[in-house]
């Protein structure tokens, strides 16, 4: 039987248990108190270095990073970084399935499924407060404990969840295809911002150059950053330009480092984490408050016009 103690997963976990470490990330998912006692396990140690992928629905994403893992395994290395083994994160904010129900269609991955340098796992929509936002942190930081020093988090969809989700990351690479205007219409903007990499894939089709133009510009009328976004072309479907997706990886990282930007970076979403958090405890708190007698007696305190909502709150909240 497998244990349901954070500690003995995670030994477990290091010592190279996939099922250990799919509990782990199922409790981190599931919410409640297994989720703090993994996750104050999980952020003991450092996190992996986040590769994010984002892109609209069927860009060639999965294919993509298919590639990349068989890239990345034969090279070891990510700069100064080496890895023998490495985690995969398919998020699907739209979807109520979870815990890899959706894994065999969705990812064309087939390729490491069962490779035993891969671990791959699907997260989408829990169901209580939180939610994603909060699942994936956790779930990177367990995968960092659980002794893998990189991690690939794939998302679906251009919208501002998935650009969040997409932003827990340390490189952000944003696949478009010839032709990308109309799927990402709607958050150019966004997506503009996280993008440390701009990925033309299905480059065998028409459309490429113009499609690089218009990243061109975009990226001319963009904030002036230190780092302009990459803008690279792949042909998933056979390979073509995997190698020059990882090298620009790899530069970037390397710029990230060697500028201070990647520990301002994970500075800034760390704050932006525990702010998640700390408002989900404000939530309960206030839902805690909002039942009971005490409350009761201040509505009928209210209606009788014996004292104002805002002195109300404020007994309310001294009594906690
Ligand atoms: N022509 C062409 N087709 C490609 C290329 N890369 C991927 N495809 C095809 O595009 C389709 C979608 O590929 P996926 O890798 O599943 O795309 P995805 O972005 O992961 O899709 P979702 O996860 O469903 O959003 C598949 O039929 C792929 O075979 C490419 O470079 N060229
Ligand atoms: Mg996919």
């Amino acid at each position: 039987m497998i244990s349901r103690d954070p500690n003995v997963l995670l030994a477990e976990a290091r010592n190279a248990s996939r099922v250990a470490l799919a509990r782990m990330v199922t409790f981190v998912e599931s919410g409640g108190p297994q989720q703090r006692s993994t996750a104050s396990l999980a952020y003991q140690s450092p996190p992996p270095y986040v590769v994010g992928i984002t892109g609209p629905p069927g860009a060639g994403k999965s294919t993509l990073t298919d590639r990349v893992i068989t890239t990345a395994l034969t090279a070891g290395a990510l700069g100064d970084l080496t890895f023998e083994q490495i985690a995969v994160l398919c998020i699907d904010p739209s979807s109520p399935f979870t815990g890899g129900a959706i894994l065999g269609d969705r990812i064309r991955m087939q390729d490491h499924a069962t490779d035993e340098h891969v671990f791959i796992r699907s997260m989408a929509t829990r169901g209580n407060l939180g939610g994603l936002s909060l699942a994936v942190p956790d779930a990177l930081r367990v995968l960092g404990a659980a002794g893998f020093p990189l991690a690939l988090v794939e998302t679906v969809g251009v919208g501002q969840m998935e650009v969040d989700i997409a932003s827990a990351a340390d490189t952000t690479v944003v696949v478009t295809n010839p032709g990308w205007g109309d799927s990402m219409q709607a958050n150019k903007a966004g997506l503009l911002e996280v993008a440390d990499i701009f990925i033309i894939n299905k480059a065998d089709r028409a459309g490429v150059r113009e499609t690089r133009r218009d990243l061109e510009q975009m990226l001319d009328l963009g904030a002036d950053r230190a780092w302009r976004p990459l803008i690279l072309e792949t042909v998933a479907a056979d390979g073509r330009g995997t190698e020059e997706m990882w090298k620009a990886i790899a530069e970037h990282r390397e710029f990230q480092i060697r500028t201070g930007e990647l520990e301002r970076r994970r500075r800034a979403r760390t704050g932006k984490e525990l702010s998640r958090v700390l408002g989900i405890e404000v939530s309960r708190r206030v839902k805690n408050l909002s039942e009971g007698k005490l409350y009761d007696d201040a509505i009928d305190q209210l209606v009788r016009g014996v004292t104002d909502p805002y002195s109300a709150a404020e007994t309310l909240l001294a009594q906690t």
